[in-house]
C-alpha cells in the first residue's frame, strides 16, 4: 500500500483521549511512568488505581521507548506509555526521540495485533515541543511505520486543545497535497 492510501487511515478529531474506544491509547508520560500532569494525569485517574500497580513493575523507561499495560477503567483495552522528548533548543535530538516514541508506540500496536490506536501530541505542553514541528513528524512517522513494517490500522490523533487541533489538519491536509 502507498503513502497516499495510507493517510486515508488517519484520522484526526478534537476531545479528551481516555474517552477513546480505540484498542489502545497512547499516554504521553514521563520516564518513572509513575503518572504526573496533564494527559499522564487524565489517563491515571480514568483508568483507576489498578494502572500505577502494573506500571510500577517495569521499574521506569527512557524517553522514546514504550511500554504496554491494560486498560483497567478505560474503553481502550491497552495502554501504551512512551515518555517523549524534554525539548530545549531542538539541537540535542528531540526529534529522533520523539519519532521514536511513535515508531516504539506503533511496534506495540503490531506486536499486539491491534486495528486502531489514538495518539495523543506527546511532548507539546509541560515538555515545551514546538507545536508544528511535532505534528509533522507524528503523521510522518506513523505513515512511514505502516508503509515499512506493512501494519495497518486505523490512527486516531485526539488532539486537547484548538492549537495542536488545527496544527494536525493543516498537516494532514498538506501532507495529502504532498502526494498528490
Ligand atoms: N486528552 C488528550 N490530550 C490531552 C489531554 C487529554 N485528556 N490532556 C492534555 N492533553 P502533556 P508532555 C494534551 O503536558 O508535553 C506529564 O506530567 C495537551 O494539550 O500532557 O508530553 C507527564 O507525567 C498537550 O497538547 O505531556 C510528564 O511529566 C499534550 O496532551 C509530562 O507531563 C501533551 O501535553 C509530559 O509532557
Amino acid at each position: 500500500m502507498g503513502k497516499t492510501d495510507l493517510i486515508q487511515r488517519i484520522i484526526i478529531k478534537q476531545g479528551d483521549i481516555t474517552r477513546e474506544n480505540s484498542d489502545a491509547i497512547v499516554n504521553a508520560a514521563n520516564t518513572s511512568l509513575l503518572g504526573g500532569g496533564g494527559v499522564d494525569g487524565a489517563i491515571h485517574k480514568a483508568a483507576g488505581q489498578e494502572l500505577i500497580k502494573e506500571c510500577r513493575t517495569f521499574g521506569g523507561c527512557n524517553a522514546g521507548e514504550a511500554r504496554i499495560t491494560k486498560g483497567y477503567n478505560l474503553k481502550a483495552g491497552y495502554i501504551i506509555h512512551t515518555p517523549g522528548p524534554v525539548y530545549k533548543d531542538g539541537k540535542r535530538g528531540e526529534a529522533q526521540v520523539l519519532k521514536n516514541s511513535y515508531w516504539n508506540s506503533m511496534n506495540l500496536v503490531k506486536e499486539y495485533n491491534l486495528k486502531s490506536v489514538s495518539f495523543p501530541a506527546i511532548s507539546t505542553g509541560v515538555y515545551n515541543y514546538p507545536k508544528e514541528e511535532a505534528a509533522e513528524i507524528a503523521v510522518k512517522t506513523v505513515i512511514e511505520f505502516m508503509e515499512k513494517e506493512k501494519y495497518i490500522a486505523d490512527i486516531i490523533f485526539v488532539l486537547f486543545d484548538d492549537d495542536n487541533y488545527n496544527i494536525y489538519n493543516k498537516t494532514l491536509g498538506r501532507l495529502k497535497d504532498e502526494l498528490h
